[in-house]
């Protein structure tokens, strides 16, 4: 499992996190997902094999929060 760590804006309470939670821990090959509207970050643990990097933060954009490079 490799880990990826975003800078996301636009989370602004627990239901924003569980959203995110939620629609990452739908694609296949993504584990635990922690997620912070505080911190601004959201933390993602993955299988390289099965999901991209970039399959992740678009799928973090899709639930309306924006990505920071
Ligand atoms: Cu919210």
């Amino acid at each position: 499992m490799d880990t990826l760590t975003l800078e996301v804006t636009g989370m602004t309470c627990g239901g924003c996190e569980n959203a995110v939670k939620r629609a990452l821990g739908r694609l296949d090959g993504v584990g635990d997902v922690s997620a912070s509207h505080i911190e601004r970050q959201v933390v993602a643990h993955y299988d390289t094999a099965k999901v991209t990097a970039a399959q992740i933060r678009e799928k973090v954009a899709a639930c309306g929060f924006v990505v920071v490079d």
